[in-house]
């Protein structure tokens, strides 16, 4: 049940993706995730190029399994990203944050699928003209850097007007959101959120009891001033963003106070000073399970789902 294109594409089980979340998406959740069927993917973030050549020779290690790496564009080292990705010829790559137009043609030559993140219809057209294999089209339920709309709009727009695969983020945490970005057009699912509250995430504790204490309202967007609008646990230090925007302070002034800040509550568990990323669907998450779990229970949830459906018709 549920072998869609992408499973096809991407050589996986399941059509269930992790994003790519910096300094928290290492080779230990990528691993862990390609090893339950779906497809794990290395945070590249903001982290120069060793670190991302040493997380990939650790996935090797952990999974024989498909990998992905996420290239966040407005990295200061993408041009070394990049040439790591070139050099160990990476199965699969997500990107965020920007266009990876330029880097398309070699990235063909070498047989890596290319699967854009994209926030609009616009950019996700643009994305099949360039030769993406796929999309991932993340509604702003997402956390960390989003767009403006939501999931359940832009899925099935999107869906109408591309012929490559789709696969939806920004919301979904369960069978029932898997279910439900099927029915809108997509053909599987990528999760963040979630998959912070697994046992092989190597989050601070903090960060993850960040996530399972969270209410629905506490995922609150920041940074809208910059033109790069993040959503981020409310907590004290998103409120002294906001207080800093609401001042009028400069773009400069805003980035310099946010710089380190996801690293800070990741490795060290500060969740007051430092920035905490999480979707809206973190106040649905109350318990941290192994990745397998996690994955394992989505189908089970949206067959059920589907079955408990059909007695509606
Ligand atoms: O990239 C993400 N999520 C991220 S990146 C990140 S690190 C960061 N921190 C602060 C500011 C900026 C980055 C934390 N979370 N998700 C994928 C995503 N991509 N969401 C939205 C976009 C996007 C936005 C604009 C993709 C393309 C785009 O294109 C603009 C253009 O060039 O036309």
């Amino acid at each position: 049940m549920f072998k869609t294109r992408v499973c096809e594409l991407l050589n996986i089980k399941y059509p269930v993706l992790q994003g790519g979340m910096a300094w928290i998406s290492t080779a230990e959740l990528a691993a862990a995730v390609s090893n339950a069927g779906g497809l794990g993917i290395i945070a590249a973030g903001n982290a120069p190029a060793d670190v991302l050549e040493n997380e990939i020779k650790k996935v090797k290690q952990l999974t024989q399994k498909p990998y992905g790496v996420n290239v966040m564009l407005l990295s200061p080292y993408i041009d070394e990203i990049m040439e790591v990705v070139f050099k160990e010829k990476v199965p699969v790559i997500t990107t965020g944050a920007g266009n990876p137009g330029k880097y398309m043609k070699k990235l063909k030559e070498i047989g890596t699928k290319v699967v854009p993140v994209v926030p609009s219809v616009a950019l996700a057209k643009r994305m099949e003209t360039l030769g993406a294999d796929a999309v991932i089209v993340e509604g702003t339920e997402a956390g960390g850097h989003i767009g403006e709309l939501t999931t359940f709009t832009l899925v099935p727009h999107v869906s109408r007007r591309l012929t490559i695969p789709l696969i939806a983020a920004g919301g979904i945490v369960n069978g029932d959101g898997f279910v439900a970005a099927l029915a809108l057009g997509a053909e599987g699912v990528q999760m963040g959120t979630r998959f912070i509250c697994s046992q092989e995430c190597v989050a601070h504790k903090n960060y993850k009891e960040a996530v399972i204490q969270a209410k629905d309202r506490d995922a609150i967007v920041t940074a809208r001033s910059t033109g790069h609008p993040v959503r981020v646990l409310k907590n004290p230090f998103s409120r002294e963003l906001l207080k800093l925007e609401k001042e009028g302070r400069s773009k400069e002034e805003l980035l310099k106070f946010g710089t380190g800040k996801l690293k800070l509550a990741v490795e060290d568990g500060d969740i007051v000073n430092g920035s905490v990323m999480i979707g809206q669907v973190a106040g649905e998450i109350c318990d941290i399970k192994t990745c397998e779990e996690i994955i394992t229970d989505i189908i089970n949830e949206a067959s059920n789902r589907i079955k408990n459906m059909s007695n509606f018709v």
